[in-house]
């Protein structure tokens, strides 16, 4: 086991400060969800085996069009990031993989980079592409699109960096590959619809064919931005439909934020488990838009009712169902570590609320047409309050009662700020 980032004694002492509170607040729980026949330790136990995988590039300040401010300490490079990561795994015990965006994460030696995760108990989930800006030394630009480009050879560099993920991926012990394209139109007449929809096609059938046998692909769909006026994957239906015509390893990733207003996203989920695609989240929250905001910060209820969705698809034994949990968030006036730790809570509060959900009791009354108590079996589980399980399933893995508290007792941060001397730099933030 290599040195976690944090003193593991501070965290033992600051869990002993806690834990008499802790365990009265979880056994009087405990009694009042037994009068509802729920045994809060089965729900326990199912809730620490419930992880979420930490995108490399949220440790990271992001930023908005208009500026970036920095947190002092930012992580430099992937190993850095590594061990940032590792302190929300060490406090949270929620994050137990990280999914990694190249080029930004790309190493020489990705066997190290593996190891080294894998010493603080850390493996690796989904691998990013990113042909969505130009980096240095780039032979081609990804100004007017990528895999869907009127240009085939910037197709065909777009095509190559996906396949260079692919091998990163495998070397990392990585089993998917997450594709988000920033093509589209800023302006009506700009891109020919169809013709940019073959064009992805015909790029994804070369990527989809050079996966290995065990692996996935995940299509991520976003309405907007940076296109303005149309996207090319723009909806859940355009995925599904690439994903059907793809093959059995392509699934529809859906990232909470890439949603107009409004939009009936646990609808979307139900209907893709129904289909056999769902490939999993990116969980974040948004007011109007976009998918910058905290997980769970602005609609808990939203994610409750997708959490439903996806307990109810476990019971049900849905063949094949399997899918991947990442956030996928951009902090710009938090400190990053804090907004992954407490957006991890807020998916594992949603998590053991629909644990919580009386599935026969429900069923009875959606049969038998019942709105009202069929409304109120969903409320009675979304209001019941389960943090004291969240705190017991964290503290049981080794993690800290109350990992926000434990994080700033501990002056990591600050440590970081001493560590890690920054250049200055006028670079933007992450989309
Ligand atoms: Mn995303």
């Amino acid at each position: 086991m290599a040195d976690w980032p944090i003193d593991p004694d501070l965290v033992a002492q600051a869990n002993r400060r806690r834990s008499a509170e802790l365990d009265y607040d979880y056994e009087n729980l405990g009694e009042r969800l037994a009068r509802r026949g729920v045994a809060i330790d089965a729900i326990t136990e199912r809730l620490s085996r419930f992880g979420i995988a930490i995108p490399t590039w949220g440790v990271g300040t992001g930023g908005t069009r208009f500026a970036r401010f920095p947190v002092p300490g930012e992580p430099r490079d992937v190993f850095e990031k590594l061990e940032d990561c590792a302190a929300i795994w060490q406090l949270s015990r929620a994050t137990p993989t990280l999914s990694p965006h190249f080029p930004w994460d790309a190493v020489e030696a990705p066997e190290e980079l593996r190891a080294r995760a894998a010493a603080f108990g850390l493996g690796f989930d989904a691998v990013n592409s990113n042909t969505f800006q130009d980096l240095p030394g780039q032979a081609l630009s990804y100004k007017f699109g990528s895999l869907a480009h009127s240009d085939a050879r910037v197709r065909e560099q777009a095509i190559a960096h996906n396949l260079e993920c692919i091998r990163l991926g495998q070397a990392l012990g990585s089993k998917a590959l997450t594709v988000w394209i920033a093509d589209g139109s800023n302006f009506p007449g700009q891109q020919h619809f169809a013709r940019a929809l073959t064009r992805y096609l015909d790029s994804m059938r070369v990527i989809y064919a050079a996966l290995p046998d065990d692996w996935r692909v995940f299509i991520e769909h976003k309405l907007y931005e940076p296109a303005l006026y149309a996207t090319v994957i723009s909806d859940w239906g355009t995925s599904y439909v690439c994903a059907r015509e793809l093959g059995p390893k392509a699934h529809c990733l859906v990232d909470l934020g890439h949603h107009a207003p409004t939009t009936n996203i646990e609808q979307i989920v139900a209907r893709l488990i129904s289909l056999g695609r769902l490939a999993g989240f990116h969980f974040n929250d948004s007011k109007y838009g976009d998918d910058d905001l905290d997980s769970g910060s602005i609609d808990p209820f939203q994610i409750f009712l997708v959490m439903n969705e996806l307990v109810d698809a476990e019971l049900r034994q849905v063949p094949g169902f399997d899918p991947a949990y990442m956030m996928d968030q951009s902090h710009n006036v938090t400190d990053p570590i804090e907004s992954l730790v407490a957006s991890a809570q807020n998916l594992q509060r949603g998590f053991a609320q629909a644990l919580l959900v009386d599935r026969e009791a429900l069923l009875s009354h959606q049969e038998r047409n019942d709105v009202l108590l069929a409304r109120e079996t969903l409320m009675s589980a979304f209001q019941t309050d389960v943090g004291p399980i969240v705190a017991r399933a964290r503290a049981r893995a080794g993690g800290a009662i109350d990992p926000i508290a434990a994080y700033r007792e501990s002056g990591y941060r600050d440590r970081k700020a001493k560590d890690r001397p920054q250049e200055l730099s006028g670079r933007s933030g992450i989309v």
